[in-house]
């Protein structure tokens, strides 16, 4: 973002200063582009806010921000109530102080001048450098001069303790000074994860290659119903953690676009373990897409989330199951019903999602509350909602876009906002990535922790005389 010399914690400490959220471009630097008003002017007029930067031999880091634009139209002093002078670092250690405008002084704020570099206050408080100058052995003896207290209140600071008594440099920056968009990666991610590392991808993996649901259940697998719009990515989603586990970008499921869902079965589906081939002791099941019409309905769902469903069962909206059909699973137990729901939602048609889907899903909450299930969102496709993430979902967490996605998606729902996980499916890829497989893998994580609860909340229910047989 910056290129420059600025430490994160001089940025971060300016950006105090300044206000709201900023970024900060790097627009000249005289080791680079050579220490002349010429050259300063060049890169840096008219640009808006900006902040100079100026680094003493002996690690003293100081300079003056402006709000308004220099100029070199010529010799005009320009008002700016917002201007301040500032030292950041006091040979080499952290000293952050702020030299606000005197309010009587802010005519004075800075000066533009064709023939001068940065210069801050009528004094000039700080006059950096005029004309051009060379360095020697690394280091600028600017020519320009401090006045300081004239324009910029010091607190008490003299010329020592603001730039050790010399205008000696080995480097000068000015940087534009820009407001962050929604679009801009946060410093600090809007929801926490262990660091993205292979270690902790291997971890994830083992955690989840050694689930297994209580045991005093007595249940082999957990079931997971993966449960959405056409499209949205729920076979797309098995298909991921299906590739993870098996080591190789696999698509068992179909999955693709079509007018009416492309997935027509029930199936409960099994991840194995690659090396070995045992099943993992979790199924996803993958159902056919939610419709305004013809889709799968709320009876289908209650049959589904009860384990009346048998596997691989073809929905058909002309002949719904019902328990005259053959294949009618009568006495479900507790292992052949739904242990978590999964509601997937493409993130990038979040936005035009119909009412009538919507109280469809909520019709559908209503039924898996009764029965206690609790329930996720998968919001899927973020990397249409943010192209960065299309080579690189490490950033998945420091999007205010995704972020502002995954609040929206939450009110919507009716879920607080840490049961919605933003995910980017294998789609394009033809090989493993290490983030994708994060970045699912926690969700992954997340749904059978939510499983858990449910079983956990079954266990309480149980009357301990049946446990104990
Ligand atoms: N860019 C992008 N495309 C995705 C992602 N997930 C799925 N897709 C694509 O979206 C389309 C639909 O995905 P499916 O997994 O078939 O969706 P589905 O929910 O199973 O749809 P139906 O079975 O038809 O109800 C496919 O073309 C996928 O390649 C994703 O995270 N990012
Ligand atoms: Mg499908």
């Amino acid at each position: 973002m910056m290129a420059g010399l600025l430490q994160k914690e001089d940025f971060n400490q300016l950006s105090k200063w300044i206000g709201g959220r900023r970024k900060f471009l790097l627009l000249y630097k005289i080791s680079r582009d050579g220490c002349s008003a010429p050259s300063f002017h060049s890169k840096c007029d008219n640009k808006g806010m900006t902040v100079t930067v100026l680094y003493n031999p002996s690690g003293t880091v100081y300079g003056g921000f402006t709000a308004q634009n220099w100029t070199s139209v010529g010799t005009v002093y320009v008002s700016d109530p917002k201007a301040f002078m500032f030292t950041l670092k006091y040979n080499g250690k952290s000293s952050p102080v702020e030299f606000p405008i005197k309010p009587e002084k802010h005519a004075n704020a800075i000066y533009c001048n064709a023939t001068y570099g940065p210069t801050f206050g009528g004094g000039h408080d700080l006059s950096t450098f005029t004309g051009t100058l060379t360095a020697s052995i690394g280091v600028f003896a600017l020519n320009g001069s401090c006045n300081l207290d004239y324009t910029y209140n010091m607190k008490g600071n003299d010329f020592k303790a603001f730039a050790n008594g010399n205008l000696q440099v080995n480097e000068l920056e000015v940087y534009q000074v820009d407001e962050c968009d929604m679009n801009d990666p946060l410093d600090t991610p809007w929801r926490k994860t262990p660091e993205w590392t292979t270690r902790l991808m291997q971890e994830l993996k083992e955690e989840i290659e050694n689930y297994k649901p209580l045991e005093e259940l007595k249940i082999p697998q957990t079931r997971i119903l993966l449960i959405g719009q056409i499209g949205a990515g729920k076979s797309s989603f098995f298909n991921t953690v299906n590739s993870i586990f098996r080591g190789y970008v696999t698509s068992q499921a179909c999955s693709g676009t079509a007018e009416h869902s492309l997935t027509t079965q029930y199936r409960t589906y099994q991840v194995r373990n690659g090396p070995s081939g045992r099943p993992l002791n979790f199924r996803l099941c993958d159902t056919r897409g939610l419709e305004e019409s013809q889709g799968i309905e709320a009876q289908d769902v209650c049959y589904i989330l009860d384990g009346h469903t048998p596997d691989k069962y073809v929905f058909n909206p002309a002949l719904p199951l019902s328990p005259d059909v053959p294949a009618f699973i009568k006495s479900p137990k507790l292992r052949d019903q739904i242990h978590c729901v999964t509601f997937v939602l493409d993130a990038s048609t979040v936005d035009v999602i119909s009412e009538k889907i919507l109280e469809k899903i909520r019709k559908l909450q209503v039924s898996m509350n009764q029965r206690g299930i609790p329930q996720i969102v998968l919001l899927t496709k973020i990397d249409k909602i943010y192209k960065p993430l299309e080579d690189d979902v490490s950033l998945t967490y420091f999007i205010p876009t995704v972020q502002e996605y995954v609040d929206k998606v939450a009110a919507m729902i009716g879920l607080p906002r840490s049961h919605v996980i933003p995910v980017k499916n294998y789609e394009n890829e033809r090989e493993l990535d290490n983030n994708i497989n994060i970045l699912n893998l926690l969700a992954m994580q997340q749904i059978l922790h939510f499983a858990d609860d449910f079983l956990y909340n079954h266990l309480d229910d149980l009357d301990p005389e049946i446990l104990e047989k």
